[in-house]
């Protein structure tokens, strides 16, 4: 669990953030393993970490490399710190990586938005420089998660084929720390809170690592204690209780402090929102009240940076998101940072939290089949090496998400999947063992969902019986029914969402957009032009408004983003309500005068 809890600083944990520019080297001709890299970069060029390396460079050869590519640097360690347990700590690096410290493996990772560490005592010269030399490679296969595949051109190169049109952005993605923690320490906290009338409830379990008594103390945000325990499990209670609310968040702090023989040996603090989530019927409970989901499906994506971390740009997205009216966002198509969950708590900002399992089809642009409104042909669950391989690559996905967010309270919902396809019988067996698998993994048993695509319309589904919540990614009116038949698009949706609410069960419309090239105006509309997305939204909206299981909208996408270059997309998919450089379009204001009128409960 050590890379699980994030790194904070508290009176026991020192941590040192080294991101910053580091050496930089693309293995153009995959040799770095065999020629022992590991041990140190020659004509080696810079990169900013974190950051993606793909935009930074003026050269395709950055921005579409196949294969790994390595980092370096230096980075002391202080001789006080030789009583402690060293580690150094990725907040993530995609899509897997390897991390030599002096030549020596600390740690290898698979999944790129995960965080990781690599014990450090038994390599590092405390007090003295050391080297850290680290290999990340982005290649996609069906085994993997996501998916995608490797094709080799006529030139000897080769390009990584995602089976998804976010651009494949690589390398080190979040901040790279230094922690130097106790060892005898706390190392995984689950908390699950609940409420009677103005009586708040916080259950807890600590486990710890070595020897050592467990004492919770649980502060309001004044920080004034307001309950406090003893003993590795047990359930305080708060008089007056402030419950986390959406778009009205309150958090306490549950500070967790390990003792041996009165001696504090560990402390660290976890942010708790006390609130319920269940789904009933049709109804999707927050604090036992009907919620409505408002908002979109969004993507870590942003100029230069590519996906790379970037704290201003995650607090604009918040000031937009509150200006909007919206209330939730979707973290498609894979985990986002934990300082933007932090936010999220903080704001209030309700979260569908999806894993990185994308792609999960035989076609590369699925999204181009199923606009043909044709039967899949795909036979992407019949293969081997997705039940066998693909899965596994799936539960640890889905672990690792699971034990990284447990204690948000800004997470509702966990999706599992984006858009596989589950037209095809073998989906069923499938998604029936990895909902098995995820069920057990939740302390707080939230919502399970995936998100169903259009090949697969109601009544071909196999494998929404297994999900709590049915969440739909439909473009009638774009892929399908577009241009001057996109004034039947809003029947037609209505009438498969007719279809999804005789499941009993919540509908949330997880994807629904237009693309739109911003300063593009048409009378009468076209597609592709600013007055046509905001009559797209009238049609989809008069769907969802005729079918009263539907408890959420969340159109696609908040903004632009950068996609993989082709003939469907202008530099990008520009399905943004807001552009890249997060700036409304018309859309925008259409959807703000939708949603100021839209209650979050109710
Ligand atoms: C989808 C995918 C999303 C795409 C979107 C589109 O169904 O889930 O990743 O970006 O369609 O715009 O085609």
């Amino acid at each position: 669990m050590t890379a699980f809890l994030y790194p904070h600083e508290t009176k026991t944990r020192r941590i040192i953030d080294i991101s910053g520019v580091w050496k930089f080297k693309l293995d153009k001709n995959n040799e770095g393993r065999d020629n022992h890299w590991k041990d140190g970069l020659s004509d080696t060029t810079l990169m900013a970490v974190p950051a993606s390396y793909n935009d930074i460079s003026t050269e395709k050869a950055f921005r579409d490399h196949c294969g790994d590519v390595w980092y370096e640097t230096d980075f002391y360690i202080a001789e006080e710190w030789q009583e402690k347990e060293v580690y150094v700590r990725f907040g993530s690096a995609t899509h897997r990586a390897i991390v030599y410290v002096n030549g020596q493996e600390v740690v290898s990772h698979d999944g790129g938005y995960m965080p990781f560490a690599g014990k450090l005592n038994d390599v590092v010269k405390f007090g003295e420089k050391n080297t850290m030399v680290v290999v990340v490679n982005n290649e996609l296969s069906r085994k993997t998660i996501p998916c995608g595949d490797i094709v080799t051109h006529a030139n000897g190169t080769r390009e990584v084929k995602p089976f998804f049109d976010f651009f494949n952005y690589a390398g080190i993605h979040r901040a790279v720390k230094l922690m130097a923690l106790p060892k005898q320490r706390i190392d995984d906290i689950n908390v699950l809170t609940d409420f009677d009338q103005s009586l708040g409830k916080v259950g807890y379990a600590v486990s710890a690592l070595g020897a050592g008594d467990v004492s919770v103390e649980l502060f309001d945000e004044a920080g004034k204690l307001v309950a406090a325990g003893e003993g590795s499990e047990g359930s305080l209670t708060i008089d007056n209780v402030k419950l986390w609310q959406p778009g009205n968040a309150y958090l306490y702090t549950l500070q967790v402090s390990l003792s041996e023989a009165g001696q504090l040996q560990d402390q660290y603090p976890v942010e708790v929102g006390v609130r319920t989530v269940k789904v009933e019927g049709t109804r999707f409970l927050i604090n036992n009240e009907p919620f409505y989901f408002k908002g979109f499906g969004k993507h870590e994506d942003s100029h230069i940076h590519g996906r790379g971390y970037d704290a201003a740009l995650n607090l604009r997205d918040m000031e937009l998101l509150d200006w909007i009216g919206a209330n939730s966002i979707r973290t498609s198509h894979y985990p986002y940072s934990e300082e933007f969950m932090q936010l999220a708590d903080r704001k209030g900002l309700v979260v569908i939290n999806e894993t990185p399992a994308v792609g999960q089809f035989d076609v590369m642009m699925n999204f181009m089949a199923a606009g043909q409104g044709g039967e899949s042909q795909s036979k992407f669950f019949e293969r081997p090496e997705v039940q066998n391989e693909g899965m596994e690559a799936h539960k640890d996905a889905i672990r690792e998400l699971f034990k990284r967010d447990k204690n948000h309270a800004c997470v509702v919902m966990w999706s599992l999947s984006n858009e596989p396809d589950t037209s095809q019988e073998a989906s069923d067996a499938y998604f029936k063992e990895v909902f098995a698998y995820a069920r057990d993994l939740d302390p707080q048993n939230r919502p399970l969902t995936f998100v169903n695509f259009m090949l697969a319309p109601y009544g071909k589904c196999h494998a929404h019986q297994y999900a709590d919540v049915i969440c739909l990614n439909r473009y009638y009116g774009w892929y399908m029914m577009g241009g001057i038949e996109m004034d039947n698009a809003g029947e037609a949706f209505a009438k498969e969402l007719a279809g999804w609410a005789t499941e009993n069960k919540p509908v949330v419309i997880t994807e629904y957009g237009a693309d739109t090239m911003a300063g593009i105006h048409k009378l009468p509309s076209v597609q592709w032009s600013e007055e046509y997305q905001c009559e797209y939204l009238d049609q989809q909206h008069y769907a969802f408004d005729s079918c009263p299981a539907v408890v959420g909208e969340q159109m696609w996408n908040f903004a632009d983003f950068q996609t993989w270059e082709g003939i469907m997309r202008v530099d990008g998919n520009k399905k943004g309500a807001f552009t890249r450089d997060r700036q409304p379009k018309m859309s925008a204001h259409h959807l703000k005068r939708r949603w100021d009128k839209i209650d979050d409960f109710g």
